[in-house]
């Protein structure tokens, strides 16, 4: 089997101190840099988002972060300013060895959707090429880690699993935001959908 390890979003603003700091994010970082010798492949993700990016809070007049705001494609939480393009806090974690992908795929980078998701924008249907990338690499198996196990991590495996790869979500190298039971809720999903659950 050829297996490529995805890692999400393991970026400056999802650690502590980070303006979307996920609990303990920094602390996978030498476990997935470990994990990057055995792959066939090393994949990065990286959130990417334009300034007054529709995600934000800080663009709808009267709404508060953590918010939930029904867009034309859906539900979305309204988050913290986070992850702009350029800005030291989208840039990955200094310790991560990013030197060591081979492919980075940005996402979030279209100004009126969200991309939690690796492969596809949050309407679920635009495509983000890394889909393209992987077959045409003639991978079939996937080992994923990073942040945040209920979002970006969640929605890229469910993806993955959807479109038939193999998918391993290694959790103890992965932290969580867990807004009202969305780790939990994150779980039952990835296993309903043929996502395997390692520790
Ligand atoms: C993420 C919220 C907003 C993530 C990205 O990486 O899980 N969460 N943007
Ligand atoms: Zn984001």
């Amino acid at each position: 089997m050829t297996y490529a390890l995805i890692v999400i979003d393991v970026q400056n603003d999802f650690c502590p101190g980070g303006a979307l700091a996920v609990p303990e994010g920094d602390r996978i970082v030498a476990g997935i840099n470990a994990l990057m010798n055995d792959a066939d492949a090393v994949v990065l993700t990286q959130d990417w988002h334009p300034a007054g990016h529709s995600s934000f809070a800080s663009s709808h007049a009267g709404r508060d972060a953590y918010e939930v705001l029904d867009m034309a494609y859906g539900p979305q939480v309204l988050w913290p300013d986070h992850c702009i393009q350029g800005s030291i806090g989208a840039q990955f974690h200094n310790e991560l060895h990013s030197d060591r992908a081979e492919m980075i795929v940005r996402k979030g980078f279209r100004p009126d959707i969200d991309s939690y998701s690796a492969f596809f924008e949050n309407d679920h249907s635009t495509p983000t090429g890394l889909e393209g990338y992987l077959r045409t690499r003639g991978i079939s198996d996937l080992l994923m880690v990073g942040l945040a196990t209920d979002f970006c991590v969640n929605f890229s495996a469910v993806d993955a699993a959807k479109l038939g790869f193999n998918i391993t979500v290694q959790m103890d190298l992965c932290r969580a935001i867990d807004l009202n039971g969305s780790l939990a809720a994150a779980q039952d999903g990835m296993r309903a959908a043929g996502v395997t659950l390692a520790t």
